[in-house]
């Protein structure tokens, strides 16, 4: 098997720090293409494995695939995700070191699958036992089920991730996985009552319809086509081609089950499922310039699977109630509010289902009480996107990849360089671009685009979008990465329109339209609705609608503002841990994608730099039984334990500035003696 994917892998060259010259782009890219077309999708810079998605199965992930790169060193056999997967575990195994492996891309590039090919290696390679098998059964299984909820058709991806993800595999001192941890980041719970064109609804909704028992679809009411709904489509759009609703379904079936869904738990999760979809359903006729219901029937339906009574529910359809000075004041709804409370609630059932979806995974995946545990972190996040109308949902996406970015450029170009100049090594600094200024342009205070739509969501008065959007060219009008009509020269001011602002990403130019902007941000959910689900006897909805929340006096926090303080805390997660990198590409607009990561940057430092590092003294403890002078101990300083080693071994060793500063907290760089 190893001799045969060196046979295969010939083309090109297998590390780009190989190249003849690592400065031309255009070689970097030929290399990458005379790879592609012979099917071999991945390539490394150092240890940054760098794959282009071949949209066509390359039988390259089965069980022989795995075994080949079981516990065999990184470069020893061509690059492949599983060598990357091998290398953070083995690393976590040997040098108790936390992992992170953190896969970026744009949307479409296959990030997803890859984070599942990672999991399937792990599961594969751990050791067995009837707990530690339960336990990879359910992280595997939490997969289908979170993508049921959470992903969906976009004009970019039949199966395009439409949250964010990160999940912490918890390992034993053998190595084996014995719990895990899922966070979850701000689910596009628009979707749910709005699809574009060519767009679907979260994938759950057609699976449901699709699966074929009756008797399932005469309880929830949904004997209709997906037409039938008016949540469905809007994107005219029921069928994605290259997913299978039924088969899927079955398998969200297969998952709820070993991931310790109870049959009451699986009976309320539909309920909401098809709850939803009748509020989509559920219409409003006007009299006397207010909002009446004008059928009772979805109502009753939405009360029945909710377990609401129907008059609480009626009136919190139609009624606002808000609280001042300690005084309670009820007013109807007009028709446009009516529509505007339905869809509110909509979206935020099924953000809350999906929360509570995580959570119960999480308790499935709980670590019993045990000794300290070694950690692997998988990252797989919605990937940049550019559409033809981009909303607050592209805004935010985007916002979460510039972080990412950011975190890839501190730890690889940045601190790598400024390593080398502390060390006193003679360095060419290598240009690259540092995208925290975009970064700061959305999050900073007072300043940011954030803090601006914040400021201007809690202003009193009529603040809109367009007020909105008249503050930001004000304060940013000339960022150089912010763009808007009113503060755009005369060629730039043709290109944009009155109610777009562009961003200059990392990635590309982006235009967001303004509209629904502070709506999204405020995320109001009246009062009223909130009350009648809290009276809910679906077991779901009451535990996601508490008593606490309605108690509570403190205004929630604005939707950006939540993902901003969200991505800050998965920074220092990320921060802390030893990270790999996967970067994944669409072979289409390849090299602009090259340009924009900084991968020629990236190579310029690998090439120039000193890949491998370690402090002595894990790297004592870890190859001392390769030298006899110190197996089983070595009784001096771990410093002259390493050179006793080093010197065995016919190794360079190369000694800095800083490692005579801090003894052994230091780290060696590694060549072979000429
Ligand atoms: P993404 O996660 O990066 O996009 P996916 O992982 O969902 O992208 O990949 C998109 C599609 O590309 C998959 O559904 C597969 O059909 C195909 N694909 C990806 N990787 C491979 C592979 N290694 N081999 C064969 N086909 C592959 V998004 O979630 O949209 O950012 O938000
Ligand atoms: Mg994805």
């Amino acid at each position: 098997m190893e001799n045969e994917l060196h046979r295969r892998d010939k083309v090109g060259v297998q590390d780009f720090v190989l190249l003849e010259d690592y400065t031309d782009t255009d070689a970097f890219l030929e290399n990458l293409e005379k790879r592609f077309n012979e099917n071999l999708i991945y390539t490394y810079i150092g240890s940054v494995l760098v794959s282009v998605n071949p949209y066509q199965e390359l039988g390259v992930y089965g069980d022989e695939f795995i075994q080949t790169y079981r516990n065999v060193n990184f470069y020893e056999l061509p690059p492949h995700i599983f060598a990357v997967a091998d290398a953070a575990y083995r690393s976590m195994r040997g040098e108790n070191h936390n992992q992170c492996v953190l896969i970026s891309g744009e949307s479409g590039a296959g990030k997803t699958e890859a984070s599942k090919k990672i999991l399937q290696y792990i599961a594969a390679s751990s050791t067995h036992s009837n707990n530690v098998q339960q336990v990879k059964d359910r992280l595997l299984q939490s997969n289908p089920l979170l993508e049921a909820f959470g992903n969906a058709k976009t004009n970019r991806n039949d199966n395009s991730s439409r949250f964010g993800k990160y999940m912490d595999i918890q390992f034993d001192y053998k190595g084996a996985p014995i719990g895990g941890h899922i966070l979850n980041y701000l689910l596009e719970k628009s979707r749910v009552v709005h699809q574009t064109n060519g767009e679907r609804n979260f994938h759950i909704f057609y699976q449901v319809l699709m699966s074929g028992d009756e008797d399932l679809l005469g309880a929830l009411g949904l004997l209709d086509r997906p037409e039938h709904f008016f949540y469905l489509n809007q994107g005219s759009c029921v069928e994605a081609y290259t997913v299978d609703d039924r088969k899927n379904f079955r398998a969200v079936m297969h998952a709820l089950r070993v991931c310790d869904f109870s049959v009451a738990e699986q009976q309320a999760l539909f309920s909401i499922v098809a709850s939803v979809l009748h509020l989509g359903n559920l219409q409003f006729e006007e009299e006397q310039g207010l909002a009446a219901i004008y059928s009772q029937e979805p109502v009753a339906m939405i009360a029945k699977l909710l377990g609401c009574p129907v008059d609480v529910l009626l009136s919190a359809f139609l009624n606002r109630t808000i609280e001042a000075k300690g005084e309670k004041l009820t007013s109807p709804l007009n028709i446009e509010q009516a529509l505007y409370a339905r869809d509110a609630l909509a979206k935020g059932i099924y953000d809350r289902l999906f929360t509570w979806i995580v959570k119960k995974i999480n308790s499935s995946l709980a670590k019993r009480e045990g000794p300290k545990c070694s950690l692997m972190g998988l990252l797989d996040i919605y990937g940049f996107e550019i559409f033809g109308t981009n909303s607050f949902e592209q805004f935010c996406i985007n916002y979460c990849n510039e972080k990412l970015q950011q975190l890839f450029i501190e730890l690889t170009l940045k601190s790598e360089q400024e390593e080398y100049q502390k060390e006193g090594i003679e360095w060419e600094p290598v240009q690259y671009f540092n995208n925290k200024i975009i970064c700061d342009l959305v999050e900073a205070k007072p300043v940011g685009i954030i803090a601006i739509m914040d400021e201007e969501c809690l202003r009193p008065g009529e603040p809109t979008d367009h007020t909105f959007l008249d503050k930001l060219s004000q304060t940013i009008g000339s960022h150089p990465h912010f763009v808007c009509h009113m503060a755009a020269d005369a060629a730039t001011r043709k290109t944009i329109q009155r109610d777009e602002f562009r961003l200059i990403h990392y990635a590309g130019d982006v235009t967001y339209n303004i509209q629904g902007f502070l709506d999204k941000n405020n995320d109001l959910l009246f009062r009223n609705l909130k009350e009648a689900m809290s009276q809910s006897s679906n077991i779901i909805t009451c535990e996601c609608f508490t008593e606490e929340e309605l108690l509570s006096k403190k205004r929630p926090n604005t939707a950006s503002s939540q993902f901003k303080s969200s991505l800050s805390q998965l920074m220092v997660i990320l921060m802390s841990k030893e990270p790999s990198y996967v970067h994944y590409f669409d072979e289409k607009i390849v090299l602009h994608q090259i340009k924009y990561l900084g991968l020629m940057e990236n190579l310029r430092v690998r090439r120039a730099g000193f890949a491998y590092r370690r402090p002595y003294e894990v790297f004592l403890q870890r190859y001392k039984s390769l030298c006899p002078e110190t197996w089983p101990h070595y009784h001096g300083s771990v410093r002259d334990g390493v050179h006793a080693l080093i010197t065995h071994l016919d190794y360079v060793m190369m000694t800095t500035n800083l490692a005579r500063e801090y003894h052994d907290l230091l780290v060696i760089w590694l060549f072979f003696n000429p």
